[in-house]
């Protein structure tokens, strides 16, 4: 090998390998590999874990299309074989090295995919707190059935205690993502699904639609914020000692389309709200008219 190709063999893959290390170094607004929950955490483990197996190929392969094209350029004197038609050797490696590379992702996404099915609830010694979700144009809100209150663009819940999830639409379908808990889950009109996740610490966490779903799409953003247990108690009393009941009246107000929606906070809710919604698709006499 000369000396120059050399040297670019040895400066490509440091550039590769910089950039590489650059985009692992956990970046503040990198939310996605800055996981603050268990779900997260192993959804980020696997992303960088496939990755860093298809690189095996795509480094080698940016590596030598530089050597190639730098060792047979005009004016180099390199060997000339034009008669070269086959290479067991080579052909054996060219399909080894794929084929266990995709056997390895093809076992390791199996074993997570099932593993991390967001509508299976996580294994704790921790009773779960279950919040169900509406996805209303263009605002979150979320109805506390253990706690009998509600909130809009606005989420707490206890720290490493699991939270239960239940997701619903009364406009169209949306994706409820908190990137820093876990990956997202849709919304849909006349349906239920769910998302187990847990924040590992208090934090605030940032929330947002992620699916186009119109006009005011870009302000549905809400804040998800994980804190102690007894700050959760008394964050609830004191949104149940407020006079801000969220009857019939002030859901259909709520439902209506409006756009960069402040938090807002309920005392108390209708105990069938939630189900009403879901029914008002399946059944249209029987849910909220
Ligand atoms: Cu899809």
């Amino acid at each position: 090998m000369k000396t120059k190709t050399k040297i670019a063999a040895i400066i490509l893959p440091a550039v590769l390998l910089f950039f590489l290390l650059f985009l692992l170094a956990g970046h503040s607004n990198w939310s996605l590999l800055n996981p603050k929950g268990p779900i997260a955490q192993q959804e980020r483990n696997l992303m960088v874990v496939g990755i860093s197996l298809m690189l095996i190929v795509v480094v080698p392969v940016f590596i030598l299309l530089f050597t190639f094209a730098f060792k047979y350029r005009e004016g180099n004197k390199a060997k000339y074989a034009p008669n070269q038609r086959h290479s067991t050797k080579f052909q054996l490696l060219l399909w080894a090295i794929p084929t266990v590379i995709i056997l390895i992702l093809a076992v390791i996404n199996w074993k997570s995919t099932h593993q991390l099915d967001p509508f299976k609830p996580l294994i704790s010694n921790v009773k779960p707190i279950t919040i169900q979700v509406v996805s209303l144009p263009w605002k979150w809100l979320f109805i506390y059935p253990e706690q009998n209150i509600a909130t809009v663009n606005f989420v707490e819940f206890p720290q490493t205690t699991p939270v239960n999830f239940q997701l619903t639409s009364d406009a169209a379908m949306n994706s409820f993502w908190i990137p820093q808990l876990g990956g997202q889950m849709y919304a849909m009109a006349g349906m239920s699904t769910q998302l187990h996740l847990m924040a590992s610490a208090p934090g605030s966490f940032a929330g947002s639609a992620a699916e186009i779903s119109g006009q005011g799409f870009s302000g549905m953003k809400f804040t998800a914020k994980a804190v102690t247990n007894s700050d959760f108690d008394s964050w609830v009393k004191s949104v149940q000692a407020r006079r801000t009941p969220l009857g019939l009246a002030e859901y259909n107000k709520l439902a209506a389309p409006s756009s960069n929606n402040p938090p807002a906070f309920y005392s108390s809710t209708d105990k069938n709200l939630y189900n009403n919604i879901i029914m008002k698709y399946m059944m249209p006499t029987q849910g909220i008219q």
